[in-house]
Protein backbone atom coordinates (compact mmCIF):
# COMPACT_ATOMS: atom_id res chain seq x y z
CA UNK A 1 0.00 0.00 0.00
CA UNK A 2 1.69 3.17 -1.12
CA UNK A 3 2.45 5.83 1.89
CA UNK A 4 3.60 9.17 1.87
CA UNK A 5 4.60 11.69 4.52
CA UNK A 6 2.97 15.12 5.07
CA UNK A 7 3.96 17.53 7.42
CA UNK A 8 1.83 20.64 8.72
CA UNK A 9 4.12 23.49 8.90
CA UNK A 10 4.33 25.71 12.16
CA UNK A 11 1.93 28.08 10.42
CA UNK A 12 -0.74 25.31 10.48
CA UNK A 13 -0.12 24.56 14.07
CA UNK A 14 -0.09 27.94 15.54
CA UNK A 15 -3.22 28.12 13.91
CA UNK A 16 -4.76 25.03 15.03
CA UNK A 17 -5.25 23.63 11.87
CA UNK A 18 -3.66 19.89 12.55
CA UNK A 19 -7.70 18.63 13.07
CA UNK A 20 -9.02 20.16 10.12
CA UNK A 21 -6.11 18.86 8.19
CA UNK A 22 -5.83 15.43 9.52
CA UNK A 23 -9.90 15.34 9.21
CA UNK A 24 -9.78 15.26 5.40
CA UNK A 25 -7.11 12.93 4.64
CA UNK A 26 -9.22 10.84 7.30
CA UNK A 27 -12.65 11.27 5.57
CA UNK A 28 -11.09 11.05 2.12
CA UNK A 29 -10.38 7.29 3.61
CA UNK A 30 -6.64 7.59 3.86
CA UNK A 31 -5.18 5.69 7.29
CA UNK A 32 -2.97 7.52 9.72
CA UNK A 33 0.53 5.21 10.25
CA UNK A 34 2.39 7.36 12.10
CA UNK A 35 2.49 11.17 13.70
CA UNK A 36 4.12 13.24 15.93
CA UNK A 37 4.70 16.72 17.09
CA UNK A 38 8.06 17.82 16.86
CA UNK A 39 10.83 20.65 16.75
CA UNK A 40 12.61 20.49 13.87
CA UNK A 41 16.61 20.81 13.62
CA UNK A 42 18.64 23.01 11.03
CA UNK A 43 20.30 20.21 10.37
CA UNK A 44 16.61 17.85 9.52
CA UNK A 45 15.15 20.74 7.54
CA UNK A 46 18.45 21.35 5.43
CA UNK A 47 18.11 17.97 4.41
CA UNK A 48 14.41 17.78 3.96
CA UNK A 49 15.01 20.72 1.64
CA UNK A 50 17.74 19.88 0.19
CA UNK A 51 16.73 20.06 -3.19
CA UNK A 52 16.15 24.06 -2.68
CA UNK A 53 19.54 24.72 -1.33
CA UNK A 54 20.80 27.01 -3.90
CA UNK A 55 17.37 28.83 -3.97
CA UNK A 56 17.27 32.26 -3.11
CA UNK A 57 13.98 31.75 -0.41
CA UNK A 58 16.37 28.54 0.97
CA UNK A 59 17.36 30.45 4.53
CA UNK A 60 14.06 31.77 5.08
CA UNK A 61 12.13 28.34 4.58
CA UNK A 62 14.81 26.81 7.04
CA UNK A 63 13.83 29.61 9.25
CA UNK A 64 10.54 28.88 8.82
CA UNK A 65 10.03 25.24 9.40
CA UNK A 66 12.42 25.48 12.16
CA UNK A 67 10.43 28.14 14.03
CA UNK A 68 8.23 26.64 16.04
CA UNK A 69 6.64 22.68 16.47
CA UNK A 70 5.32 20.76 13.49
CA UNK A 71 2.75 17.88 12.99
CA UNK A 72 4.98 15.17 11.24
CA UNK A 73 2.73 12.48 9.61
CA UNK A 74 2.83 9.14 7.19
CA UNK A 75 -0.19 8.39 5.35
CA UNK A 76 -1.05 5.24 3.87
CA UNK A 77 -3.74 4.04 1.06
CA UNK A 78 -4.41 4.15 -2.94
CA UNK A 79 -3.00 6.59 -4.44
CA UNK A 80 -1.98 8.67 -1.37
CA UNK A 81 0.65 10.62 -2.59
CA UNK A 82 -0.75 11.99 -5.58
CA UNK A 83 -4.08 12.31 -4.16
CA UNK A 84 -3.20 14.15 -1.18
CA UNK A 85 -0.89 16.61 -3.32
CA UNK A 86 -4.23 17.69 -4.86
CA UNK A 87 -5.84 17.84 -2.09
CA UNK A 88 -3.02 20.20 -0.57
CA UNK A 89 -3.04 22.77 -3.67
CA UNK A 90 -0.76 24.75 -5.74
CA UNK A 91 2.64 25.29 -4.17
CA UNK A 92 1.68 29.07 -4.34
CA UNK A 93 -1.94 29.79 -2.57
CA UNK A 94 -3.23 32.60 -5.24
CA UNK A 95 -2.97 29.39 -7.80
CA UNK A 96 -4.63 27.07 -4.61
CA UNK A 97 -8.16 26.09 -6.44
CA UNK A 98 -10.59 26.53 -2.99
CA UNK A 99 -11.79 23.47 -1.79
CA UNK A 100 -7.75 22.49 -1.16
CA UNK A 101 -5.87 23.08 2.05
CA UNK A 102 -3.99 25.84 0.82
CA UNK A 103 -6.70 27.42 -1.52
CA UNK A 104 -8.71 27.61 1.77
CA UNK A 105 -6.25 28.06 4.79
CA UNK A 106 -3.00 30.22 3.12
CA UNK A 107 -2.36 33.50 1.41
CA UNK A 108 1.17 33.14 1.04
CA UNK A 109 3.48 30.77 -0.55
CA UNK A 110 6.21 30.96 1.94
CA UNK A 111 3.98 29.79 4.89
CA UNK A 112 1.45 27.63 3.28
CA UNK A 113 0.34 25.21 5.73
CA UNK A 114 1.24 22.14 4.70
CA UNK A 115 4.37 19.88 3.18
CA UNK A 116 3.30 16.58 1.48
CA UNK A 117 5.46 14.59 -0.95
CA UNK A 118 5.70 15.08 -4.32
CA UNK A 119 6.74 11.21 -5.69
CA UNK A 120 7.13 8.05 -4.76
CA UNK A 121 11.43 8.66 -4.30
CA UNK A 122 10.37 11.86 -2.22
CA UNK A 123 7.82 9.67 -0.01
CA UNK A 124 10.44 6.90 0.79
CA UNK A 125 13.23 9.67 1.16
CA UNK A 126 11.33 11.55 3.47
CA UNK A 127 9.92 8.94 5.37
CA UNK A 128 12.86 7.53 6.00
CA UNK A 129 14.39 11.39 6.71
CA UNK A 130 11.81 11.71 9.56
CA UNK A 131 10.40 8.40 11.11
CA UNK A 132 12.33 5.67 12.36
CA UNK A 133 10.97 2.64 10.89
CA UNK A 134 8.94 1.69 14.86
CA UNK A 135 7.42 4.88 14.49
CA UNK A 136 5.65 3.71 11.39
CA UNK A 137 2.97 1.55 12.16
CA UNK A 138 1.21 -1.38 10.53
CA UNK A 139 -1.95 -2.15 11.23
CA UNK A 140 -5.46 -3.32 9.60
CA UNK A 141 -8.68 -1.39 10.12
CA UNK A 142 -11.28 -3.52 8.89
CA UNK A 143 -13.49 -0.94 8.46
CA UNK A 144 -11.43 -0.13 4.86
CA UNK A 145 -12.83 -2.26 2.68
CA UNK A 146 -15.64 -0.53 2.51
CA UNK A 147 -14.41 2.99 0.49
P1 LIG B 1 5.72 21.99 -2.54
O1 LIG B 1 6.23 20.66 -3.00
O2 LIG B 1 4.33 22.30 -3.02
O3 LIG B 1 5.87 22.21 -1.05
O4 LIG B 1 6.64 23.08 -3.26
P2 LIG B 1 8.21 23.19 -3.47
O5 LIG B 1 8.92 21.92 -3.16
O6 LIG B 1 8.41 23.78 -4.84
O7 LIG B 1 8.64 24.31 -2.43
C1 LIG B 1 8.88 23.97 -1.09
C2 LIG B 1 8.58 25.14 -0.24
O8 LIG B 1 9.45 26.22 -0.59
C3 LIG B 1 7.18 25.70 -0.39
F1 LIG B 1 6.28 25.04 0.34
C4 LIG B 1 7.36 27.13 0.03
C5 LIG B 1 8.77 27.45 -0.36
N1 LIG B 1 8.85 28.29 -1.57
C6 LIG B 1 9.04 29.63 -1.40
O9 LIG B 1 9.11 30.12 -0.28
N2 LIG B 1 9.15 30.40 -2.51
C7 LIG B 1 9.05 29.89 -3.78
O10 LIG B 1 9.14 30.63 -4.76
C8 LIG B 1 8.84 28.50 -3.92
C9 LIG B 1 8.76 27.73 -2.79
Amino acid sequence: MEKTFLMVKPDGVQRNLIGEIVSRFEKKGYQLVGAKLMNVSRELAEKHYAEHKERPFFGELVDFITSGPVFAMVWQGNNVISTARAMMGKTNPVDAAAGTIRGDFATSVGMNIIHGSDSPESAEREIGLWFSADEVLSFEKTIQRWI
